[in-house]
């Protein structure tokens, strides 16, 4: 019995054609049944490797619909699917690939050289690779396969996918999902969202992170539902695929973007069903201008690695909330059914309606922990077994929950996390750098922006642009910050402690519209 197994829940869902569109992508028209033997294809190759169920199966690859294969393959034969984001670079790839353990490692052609020594000096037996023209021996292998397998027999509380995220102190920590994890909230959000026949998934977003690899992906197959699928977003594009589409989810720079486009009318979205924004705060200025420009009103909703999918504005009427079916601009909306949400102040206790605290959350959906960090997963959960999200917000008289802030230190541009800590440690090493502080401040595009402050050491002359040079090639591009400032000393308050609060508000103006 496989009914555990979340991509036999998926396949489920399939239509009965099994030979109408899956996903179209380019020139190219996947059916479902291209789907189902693709990915049977991929199972029977990971199986033929004899690696142990549980193995992690790690993949820094270009988007493509058969990245998107190898993911549903990987689930299917009942191993752990590890996504790595391509903007990472040799250093980040070498501590996730020493910190999980893959037995096979799959990266594009043109990173085999140096992705495959950092993987074999780790002790990884396999490495393939698969470019985004359908290319790679990843495929050569898989097609010696059968087009049938039996996906594998796992429980719900088996591991399905580990996400990593980076931390406010230390290296990236592995969030480790469930089957049931997943499948929990691909349930929830088909009904929540209002899922119905005839839908079609604008794809465009990058499928190594929640948002794309899940929520979007997820979404579509769970209803049996045909993608139009983006390599990489381009505003043009997307609003001309909207004649087809019906449903569009993005980071709010995505809608940022599409607004500075003329195509964008009440006509060329006529077609539209819904559009969903999240992974950073959506501005109100956007989402009001996104209804003046479309008469659509965006959804909002709000999520993490760790729990995927927690709260969402109502698609329609929610009986758990006097029937408010209400999309506000500024929130993210109601827990999703299944979910508990709890807003906390420093003794763990409730806070009233509308007062501020930090948000904590249990259900069905939350990981089961951080890979290999005990401690580490414990510290984040209380004793009564809510997660500690990290996320600052409040409640409203209506159910609304709004987020106004977070409580770790994280810098969140263009739908991307990027920890302060990490780059800061990163630039104390560089010489002629005595100490940095980074911080976010607004950006028109990206939402938010980092900007390192670097104080330089005794006689050392720092140059700006030569420090950012430096860090490219070395950090993934988008935690490279956007200006470098050099300063004789950072702002301290009088335990010693840099005011980050004072160097945001010193450079708040520098992107401004
Ligand atoms: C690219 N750059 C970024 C950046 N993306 N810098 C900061 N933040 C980003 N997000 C860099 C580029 O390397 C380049 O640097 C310069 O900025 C301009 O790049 P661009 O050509 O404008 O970027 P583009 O390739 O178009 O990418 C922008 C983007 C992309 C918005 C399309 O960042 C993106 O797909 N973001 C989505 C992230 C996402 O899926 N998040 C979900 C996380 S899940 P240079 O130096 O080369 O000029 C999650 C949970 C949840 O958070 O709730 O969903
Ligand atoms: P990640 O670790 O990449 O999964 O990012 C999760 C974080 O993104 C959350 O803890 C929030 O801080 C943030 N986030 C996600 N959705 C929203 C949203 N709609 N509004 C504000 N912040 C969000």
């Amino acid at each position: 019995m496989s009914k555990h197994n979340f991509f036999q829940q998926l396949r489920q869902n399939f239509p009965k054609s099994l030979d109408t569109p899956a996903v179209w992508a380019g020139e190219l028209t996947y059916t479902w049944r291209d789907l189902d033997e693709a990915t049977a294809m991929l199972a029977n190759f990971l199986d033929s490797l004899g690696v142990e169920k549980g193995s992690r199966i790690a993949v820094q690859v270009d988007k493509s619909v058969e990245a998107m294969m190898l993911y549903l393959a990987t689930l299917r034969a009942g191993y752990v699917f590890l996504p790595l984001n391509t903007a990472y670079q040799s250093s980040e790839i070498e501590y996730f690939i020493d910190n999980a353990q893959p037995a096979v490692v799959v990266c594009s052609p043109k990173n085999f050289g140096w992705v495959s020594k950092i993987a074999f000096k780790a002790g990884v037996k396999s490495v393939f690779t698969l470019g985004d023209q359908r290319d790679g021996t990843l495929l050569d292998r898989a097609a010696h396969h059968s087009r049938e397998h039996q996906p594998a027999n796992v429980s719900a509380d088996d591991l399905a996918v580990i996400i990593y995220t980076s931390g406010t102190t230390g290296r990236s920590k592995g969030a480790m999902l469930s089957h049931g994890n997943i499948a929990s909230n691909a349930q929830t959000l088909k009904s929540y969202w209002g899922w119905t026949k005839g839908d079609v998934l604008i794809h465009a977003l990058p499928i190594f992170h929640v948002h794309g690899l899940f929520v979007a992906i997820h979404g579509a197959l769970s209803n049996g539902s045909p993608m139009i699928w983006m390599d990489k977003f381009d505003p043009k594009q997307a609003i001309a695929h909207m004649a087809k589409g019906t449903v569009f989810m993005g980071v709010p720079t995505l809608y940022v973007r599409m607004l500075n486009e003329a195509a964008l009318t009440p006509e060329s979205t006529a077609h539209m069903r819904l559009f969903i924004s999240g992974s950073a705060p959506l501005l109100k200025e956007t989402f009001d201008l996104w209804r003046e420009r479309t008469g659509h009103t965006i959804l909002e909703r709000y999520g993490m690695s760790e729990t995927v999918m927690l709260t969402s504005n109502p698609y329609a009427a929610d009986p758990r909330f006097a029937q408010q079916s209400e999309r506000r601009g500024g929130t993210v909306g109601f827990p999703l059914p299944g979910v508990t949400l709890r807003v906390v102040d420093d003794q763990n206790h409730v806070v009233p309606t509308n007062e501020i605290g930090a948000i904590q959350v249990k259900g069905p959906n939350v990981f089961m922990g951080y890979w290999q960090m005990p401690e580490k997963t414990a510290e984040e959960f209380t004793s009564d077994g809510f997660f500690k999200t990290g996320d600052v917000g409040k409640i409203d008289n209506d159910g609304y929950v709004t987020i106004v802030g977070r409580n770790k230190d994280l810098i969140i541009s263009g739908g991307y996390n990027v920890y302060p800590a990490e780059v800061e440690s990163y630039l104390n090493n560089l010489p002629g750098i005595a100490e940095s502080a980074v911080v976010g401040v607004q950006h028109p595009d990206f939402g938010e922006v980092g900007v390192a402050v670097l104080v330089p050491r005794p006689g050392a002359a720092l140059d700006a642009g030569e420090v950012l040079q430096a860090m490219k090639g070395q950090l993934a591009n988008y935690k490279v910050p956007k200006h470098c400032a050099v300063v004789d000393e950072l702002p301290r308050n009088t335990m010693g402690k840099v005011q980050k609060n004072v160097l945001r508000e010193t450079y708040a103006g520098l992107f401004k519209a």
